[in-house]
């Protein structure tokens, strides 16, 4: 049976996506050029520095080195100042009771995010005390679609990857929790998601009686 549950951050726990796209939109514009909300899908579960290049691409900007360093903190700290307004609020609905079922079963979590903004995102909307772990950008060197970030969460919590569920609301990360070899869920449209074991529009649609099943 299942043994752990690993989260995403980003569009499964919180929707960060708006105001990443806001930041990434703001440092296009004075780069002279649009950055639309379809191109941020292309974003999704992919790390600051890759994110950068793609949008560069987009603009058909190049950069120096000191440019390309520079406008990575620019983004970040707009991005920043959007994150210090979050609280409980934006917790995405039903968040809260699944935290709660699995850790009133005693169920270890950890967190798995290609953020290095994680820990400062859980502990504004005060969720940080449910993770007995947090895997993010700050310890991971292999983006998703690497199993490395699932591998790392389940060695953390002293369990096998074959007990661990992932929940995962980007196609790079239900194929990285495939990788690992672990239970993948996939958290919104089930057309994108469809390389997931389970999918579910969002929290609401997952029962208490579901998760029993997983764990018993
Ligand atoms: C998230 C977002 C990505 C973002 C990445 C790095 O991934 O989905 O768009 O580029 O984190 O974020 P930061 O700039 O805060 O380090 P995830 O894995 O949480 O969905
Ligand atoms: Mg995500």
């Amino acid at each position: 049976g299942i043994k752990a549950f690993i989260f995403d951050l980003d569009g499964v726990i919180v929707d960060t996506a708006k105001y990443h796209y806001l930041a990434w939109k703001k440092l296009a514009n004075e780069l002279g050029f649009e950055f639309t909300l379809e191109q941020n899908e292309l974003f999704k579960g992919v790390s600051r520095k890759r994110c950068l290049e793609i949008l560069l691409d987009i603009g058909n900007v190049t950069a120096t080195q000191e440019q390309f360093d520079t406008w990575m903190v620019e983004k970040n700290e707009d991005y920043l100042a959007y994150i210090d307004e979050m609280d409980s609020s934006e917790i995405l609905p039903d968040v809260p009771r699944v935290l709660n079922y699995l850790k009133g079963k005693n169920i270890p979590m950890a967190l798995g995010s290609a953020s290095k903004n994680a820990r400062a995102i859980l502990e504004k909307v005060g969720l940080i005390s449910y993770f007995e772990y947090l895997v993010d950008g700050t310890n991971v060197t292999k983006a998703k679609p690497d199993p490395e970030v699932f591998l790392i969460g389940a060695n953390k919590l002293g369990v096998s990857p074959e007990a661990c569920v992932v929940f995962e609301d980007a196609v790079a990360g239900i194929q990285a929790a495939n990788n690992a070899g672990m239970t993948s869920i996939g958290i919104g449209d089930e057309s994108i998601l469809s390389e997931a074991q389970y999918n579910f529009k969002d929290f609401t649609e997952i029962s208490n009686d579901f998760l029993g099943q997983l764990i018993s």
